[in-house]
């Protein structure tokens, strides 16, 4: 329904080779960079462009846009030159120049938030596709929650050999498939090659059969004829399955002599393959000059796109769920669950009952859930020990997407991968949850969503040796110290269930970092009985005891240990020994707190940090009389009350070490 009747074919392959003509000269004015890859999806990106995406660079984030994905994110000149030229403000011809130099915008691969029209950051091959099936996913929730009138757009990608053959994908197009996400549709870029050389050196797989068998719609058609990729992007629309168009390409199509080869990859043409491109294209115009002709082309898909935008805003001005629609995409209500979180802590610091932090945190997201309207939640298929389902909540289906609770099923990265896109498209605030020790297997889609700033939820529970006779596969050890290295990833080991519930307030709420929460199997005290309207985790770490009198030492400890470090105090005292204990649910918010504060938290006296992991990363709260009781090892496989004895994390062990320290 978008497509002009007229297509001036004239113009459009004008749009393509001002693409190819960009990437090259922008390559190689950096010299470095992807020239192949945009080269040869220019004539499918063009045709994209110019019969079907609505984007409007006037109003880049206007929510009913199509998404596009470069998911083969080192063709990033592709997403440039088509940006600059559309008339983004913040993608001028002096972007193009500087491509991939100190204080521009056209980073090396795309980033999300450097530059307007970016979608995600993209680049570890794979995630892109992933990414955007959350963005499709979040597309079709929102839909049955406000309606063709205000939510009725695409997701387009454009993947290559590497993100299909990258494992993730396999998740990703299982998950399209199964949800019916047939407004995503997948330009791959069939141009069989990658760095090393032809695909013939690492794969057989037919990927038309592989995606057919996920339930996709699948078409293959010549990548250079533009007709035939219009055709096909039509076809796909229609079909309500996801669709993938296989798109035969050759890398680096209009360089004479090396297009076709691994060379044009990543690496600049050279002077002299430039030179003879620009013959071979009939281009002669310097380099970054384009004529007017090209921008009138791409500024008639920029009209388009805004025509479009005003028509959608004309429609929300008059809906009914105007109101409605605004807060779904704004931030959470943070006041609204402040207040409902503060009669929440009364009532736990009142009863003061023993849970697991998994537990509390089941507890917490009823609170959550019931007061922020647009949570999205799910599990990797541990729905029953994440403790992610609150009542009421719906599965989400393709019969249902009205529903909130969403079956990830075993696949951990594609779930926090799309999770990432349902946050980048906006509309819900998702978390998602699995076993701590996974965390691994999704690592990259975390580093993802904590290098875009998206406040998403990792609900990552059993997150010790006190998981038990699951034994050492699934006790994380190292886990904490490797989250806690990855900037701007608030990682929270609450110790009991006030605690657990300030994390979901924070988490909830988050705006710029997401937040992963290290929550116990084993159940655990309620260790905050006065109960505090302030939310203490936000302060990373504070004094739970304080010592009675001048402090001898000051035992440090997260989660499931605070209940250690407690009786340990106890212990201490027995002999007159004065012990504080701190509980640092969070060493980054601690981290961010001034000095006053963290030396009147951490004292002048010896410390002990304890917590069942290894030490790596206490440096920080730990000073240089200190002493730390913890892991060196994997686990075992026991219940956990001798796993702690034997690992000699104990009220006694933590006290020796102490005295120790005193000597
Ligand atoms: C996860 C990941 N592994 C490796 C790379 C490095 N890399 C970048 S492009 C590329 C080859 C990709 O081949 P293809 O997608 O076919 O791109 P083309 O050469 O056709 O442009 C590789 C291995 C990466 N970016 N991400
Ligand atoms: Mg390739």
């Amino acid at each position: 329904m978008n497509a002009p009747k007229k297509i001036d074919t004239g113009a459009e392959a004008l749009m393509a080779t001002a693409i190819r003509v960009l990437a090259m000269d922008a390559v190689q004015a950096a010299n470095s960079g992807h020239p192949g890859m945009p080269m040869g999806m220019a004539d499918v990106a063009a045709v994209l462009y110019n019969r079907f995406l609505n984007v409007d660079p006037s109003s880049p984030t206007w929510q009913d846009r199509d998404r596009f994905v470069l998911s083969a994110g080192h063709g990033s000149m592709l997403i440039y030159a088509i940006n600059h030229m559309l008339g983004y403000a913040d993608m001028d011809m002096d972007q193009v120049k500087n491509f991939r130099q100190w204080g521009y915008r056209t980073a090396g691969h795309p980033e999300y938030g450097h530059a307007d029209g970016i979608e995600t950051t993209t680049g570890p091959l794979g995630q892109g596709v992933t990414t955007a099936v959350g963005m499709a996913l979040a597309e079709r929730m929102h839909n049955a929650r406000f309606g063709d009138d205000l939510v009725d757009h695409y997701t387009y990608v454009i993947a290559g050999d590497g993100c299909l053959m990258e494992g993730i994908s396999h998740e990703a197009i299982d998950m399209a498939g199964h949800w019916g996400l047939g407004r995503m549709i997948v330009l791959w870029d069939d141009n069989k090659i990658t760095i090393d050389g032809s695909t013939e050196l690492s794969t057989s797989t037919d990927q038309l059969a592989r995606f057919a068998a996920a339930q996709w719609h699948v078409q293959s058609v010549d990548g250079h004829d533009r007709e035939a990729v219009a055709a096909a992007i039509e076809a796909a629309r229609q079909d309500p399955r996801p669709s993938l168009i296989a798109c035969r390409t050759v890398i680096g199509q209009g360089a004479p002599n090396k297009a076709g080869s691994h060379k044009v990859h990543g690496a600049p043409l050279g002077a002299e393959e430039i030179a003879a491109t620009r013959a071979a294209l009939d281009w002669p115009h310097e380099a970054f000059t384009l004529p007017k002709a090209v921008y009138d082309a791409w500024g008639a898909v920029a009209a388009r796109g805004r025509a479009a935008r005003e028509g959608w805003e004309a429609r929300l001005s008059v809906s009914e769920q105007a109101g409605a629609f605004e807060r779904s995409i704004a931030a959470p209500d943070a006041g609204a669950l402040a207040t409902a979180m503060e009669a929440y802590k009364a009532k736990l610091s009142a009863e003061a009952p023993k849970v697991a932090t998994r537990k509390a945190s089941e507890m917490a997201l009823e609170v959550v859930n019931a007061t922020l309207p647009n949570t999205a939640g799910g599990s990797a298929d541990l729905t029953g020990s994440n403790l992610t389902v609150t009542a009421g909540m719906q599965p989400m289906s393709k019969d249902n997407y009205a529903g909130s609770y969403i079956h990830y099923g075993i696949r951990e990265f594609g779930m926090s991968a799309v999770m990432n896109g349902i946050a980048l498209h906006k509309g819900f605030v998702a978390y998602g949850g699995t076993f701590l020790v996974f965390a691994d297997y999704a690592r990259p889609a975390i580093r993802l969503s904590a290098l875009m700033g998206l406040p998403v939820t990792y609900v990552m529970t059993h997150d010790s040796i006190g998981l038990g006779e699951d034994g050492p596969t699934h006790q994380p050890v190292e886990h904490l110290a490797s989250l806690r290295a990855m900037p701007n990833l608030n990682v929270f080991r609450p110790a009991d269930v006030v605690e657990t519930a300030e994390c979901w307030e924070i988490a909830a709420t988050a705006s710029q970092t997401p937040s992963l929460m290290a929550l116990s199997r084993q159940n655990l005290p309620c260790l905050r009985t006065e109960h505090s309207a302030e939310n203490l985790v936000a302060k990373g770490a504070y004094v739970l005891r304080e010592a009675d009198g001048a402090r001898d030492v000051t035992l440090i400890a997260t989660g499931s240990e605070v209940e250690i470090a407690m009786k340990a105090a106890d212990l201490l005292a027995e002999e007159g020994i004065k012990a504080a204990v701190v509980s640092a649910p969070c060493f980054e918010l601690f981290a961010a707190q001034d000095a006053g504060y963290k030396a009147a938290v951490l004292g002048s006296a010896p410390r002990v940090g304890v917590e069942a992991a290894i030490e790596q990363g206490w440096a920080a709260l730990l000073g240089e009389r200190s002493a730390f009781v913890g892991m060196s090892s994997f686990g075992a496989s026991a219940p956990a009350e001798t796993l702690y004895a034997q690992f000699g994390i104990t009220p006694a062990a933590v006290a020796a070490a102490a005295k120790k320290l005193m000597k």
